[in-house]
């Protein structure tokens, strides 16, 4: 069908923190048991088709700059193939869990609504068996309801029902396939769904549409049998001036006026809390604090730029920055739940001072703002547990902070 595009390349392997070969792990070991769980378990990557194969290396000043073998001009369906070949030889050599896709990254569009579906299905039916044959998972399915030029002024919330039903007629497919593939959620992002000025646009009736939009897929995930979760991925900027899933409190006040909150969670997107004007630990906690947290994409920024580069994440300050957050907001609300967490009051302030002692290194070193987190440790282990306790922990802290200061400044500046 196609011939290997990383033919001479060979799998990628797990070599350890030593390794010099730039064509290995050297900390993802996909089998390695972490609290109970794999790290590929733990940790979900997935490969995202649309940037990985579909996108062409453009920006809005210039052409593709990438082109891939299955970019070339010809008939689209057999590019279409190529691409599908290379992208699951890509998510075998990387030995990754899961992939995303869009109905458009994978399949062209046809003349006619008829024609897209059955592209997507040829093509969707390829991809089941590469799926069977390689074990690599649906993390997530969705529609793309913004590239094509019908979608100009938004999907569900475009002035003409025809734009509503089309749209509506894509999520019904790829939402069905999704099902079929054993796709773990389905995810929304708002695409067009936002406007440019109120000169034109009837903002009430828009977001009215957009809660009908959004109630018919939730009644559609039902009515199949899908047990995914469906996800919404809010992102304030792009395409449109004023997107109307701003941010995760946006998002939520929306839920619950449309009576969707026990429908949605939210898939968040570091990216996409920078850009709102809200660090990525924010988002996480809102998400949890109000139950719809619902997946984390864990990429990131450019601080200089304004718009979404969704960059692979490697800053690991704020990698454990958000993490301990997840972590601590876990914790907090499972007790308003009522939910007695014994290892907490065993291991809280010793597991306090683990992260702490990450976060110092990984930030200013000595002079870190992180330093004065010890000082909660001691605090919380005095009171709870009385002065042994508090003392103990004092003198970890006090060798940890010592321990830095050597290992930080190196005995050479002495
Ligand atoms: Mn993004």
């Amino acid at each position: 069908m196609t011939e290997s595009y990383f033919g001479s390349i060979a799998p990628i392997k797990y070599e350890g923190p030593q390794s010099d070969n730039p064509l290995a792990y050297r900390y993802y070991d996909k089998d390695r048991k972490v609290l109970g769980k794999s790290m590929a378990a733990q940790l979900r990557p997935a490969v995202c088709y649309w940037h990985t194969f579909a996108w062409e290396g453009t920006d809005v000043f210039g052409q593709g700059t990438f082109q891939r073998p299955w970019h070339r001009p010809g008939d689209a369906m057999q590019r279409a193939q190529e691409k599908l070949g290379a992208a699951f030889e890509l998510f075998e050599k990387l030995g990754v869990p899961y992939f995303t896709f869009h109905d458009r990254d994978v399949a062209p569009e046809g003349a006619t609504l008829k024609e897209s579906h059955k592209n997507l299905d040829l093509i969707l039916e390829g991809m089941q068996s590469q799926m069977q044959r390689t074990g690599v998972k649906l993390l997530w399915g969705t529609a793309n309801l913004f590239s094509n030029r019908r979608f100009l002024a938004g999907a569900a919330t475009n002035p003409d029902p025809e734009v509503f039903a089309f749209a509506a007629a894509q999520v019904v497919k790829v939402l069905d396939w999704t099902h079929r593939l054993n796709g773990e959620n389905y995810v929304l992002w708002g695409g067009r769904e936002g406007y440019e000025t109120l000169l034109n646009t009837d903002m009430k009736r828009e977001v009215d549409q957009l809660g009908r939009f959004l109630t018919l897929v939730a009644e559609h995930k039902h009515k199949i049998g899908f047990k995914g979760t469906l996800l919404i991925e809010p992102k304030p900027k792009e395409p449109t001036k004023h997107q109307y899933d701003f941010d995760t409190a946006t998002v939520y006040a929306f839920l619950q006026k449309y009576k969707l909150e026990k429908e949605y969670k939210v898939n968040i997107e570091a990216n996409h809390a920078i850009l709102a004007g809200h660090s990525f630990q924010h988002e996480v906690t809102y998400a949890l604090e109000n139950d719809i947290f619902g997946s984390l994409d864990m990429n990131r920024g450019d601080y200089l730029l304004g718009w979404d580069t969704d960059q692979f994440p490697n800053d690991p300050l704020e990698m454990v920055l958000v993490l301990y957050t997840l972590f601590s907001a876990s914790v907090y609300v499972a007790q308003l739940r009522g939910r007695e967490l014994r290892f907490m009051l065993d291991w809280g302030h010793w597991i306090d001072i683990g992260c702490y002692t990450l976060l110092i290194t990984l930030s200013s070193g000595t002079n870190s703002i992180f330093f004065f987190g010890y000082m909660f440790a001691i605090l919380v282990a005095s009171f709870r547990w009385g002065f042994a306790s508090g003392m103990r922990v004092t003198v970890a802290s006090v060798f940890l902070f010592a321990y830095l200061v050597y290992a930080l400044l190196r005995p050479e500046k002495f």
